[in-house]
Parts: C-alpha cells; structure tokens; sequence
C-alpha cells in the first residue's frame, strides 16, 4: 500500500535560510522541500509540500488531508503556541500527525513551551534543524504500517 503524507508549514517559514541562521539553519523551505521530495522516493509515499502564512488557509489544507492524506507532519511556526483553532482542527479531521519544530522550542523562550498541538499529536519531534523532517517521515510511515 502507498501512504500519501501531507507536510505542512506555518508562517514565516517561507523565510528560512533569508535570516536568523543561528537559530534556524542556512537551510531554505525549496531544499528542505527537495530533501522530503527524496526520502519520499526511498520510502515509497506520496507526498504534499505546503506553506501558509495565514491560519485559516492552514486550516483549509488539514481539512483537506482528511480526504486526500494518510497522515500529517505539521511546523505550525508561531500558531503552535496560540492556536486553539489549528487544535480544533486536527482533533477533527482524525489523521495522525506529528508535531515538528527545526528548533528546541522547550530550550527557547518559555512562551514557546506551551503547544496547542501537542495535546492532539501522535507525537512531537523538535530540535534537529532541517533533519526532523525526514526523520518524521520515517516516524510516520513506521506509523501507518503498524496500525493497519
Ligand atoms: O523551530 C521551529 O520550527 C518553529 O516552529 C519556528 C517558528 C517559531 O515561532 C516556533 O516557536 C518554532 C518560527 C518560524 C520563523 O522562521 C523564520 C525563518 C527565518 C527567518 C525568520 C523566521
């Protein structure tokens, strides 16, 4: 069976690899894209690359994986920590998905320890820059091959 996996990011991560490198990595979203585009391959799924800047197309898009995906890998940015609406819509659409951050975001600023999605995630992976993204791939489809 081919899973199909939607990777989702939140906002501002359109500007990765443009500025706070210290934090973020030299990485941009194209070459983290193109380096998802390849595990792919090798993991044998179908996959989905997409970025919004705004909540409600975000939104949109989980609402749309329920027809469409398997499972979900989501940065949500900055939303991770206020929104109650994102939450509301993974608890909704009754995929699995994991919680992804590049950063630490429990080493950071305390107001980036709380997540709305971590209550509603299979589970979280943050703090391996870029390379948490295929490393949740590969958490996923471990995922999806045992429940089925
Ligand atoms: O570590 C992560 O992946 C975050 O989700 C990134 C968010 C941050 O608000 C979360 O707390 C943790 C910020 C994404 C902004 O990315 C930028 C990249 C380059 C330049 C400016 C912002």
């Amino acid at each position: 069976m081919t899973y199909s996996i939607l990777i989702l990011n939140g906002p501002n991560l359109n500007l990765l690899g443009t500025r706070q490198p210290d934090i973020y990595g030299a990485t941009t979203l194209a070459d983290i894209e193109q380096s998802c585009e390849s595990e792919a391959k090798k993991l044998r799924l179908a996959l989905d690359f997409k970025q919004s800047n705004s909540e409600g197309v975000l939104i949109d898009y989980l609402h749309q994986a329920r027809e469409q995906h398997h499972g979900v890998i989501f940065n949500a940015g900055a939303y991770t920590h206020t929104s109650v609406a994102l939450m509301d819509a993974i608890s909704s659409i009754g995929l699995p998905v994991i919680e992804l951050h590049l950063s630490n975001i429990h080493a950071r600023e305390s107001f980036r320890h709380k997540s709305f999605i971590a209550p509603v995630a299979l589970g979280q992976i943050c703090g391996f820059g870029a390379a948490g993204y295929t490393l949740a791939m590969n958490a996923m489809k471990t995922h999806l091959e045992a429940q089925s």
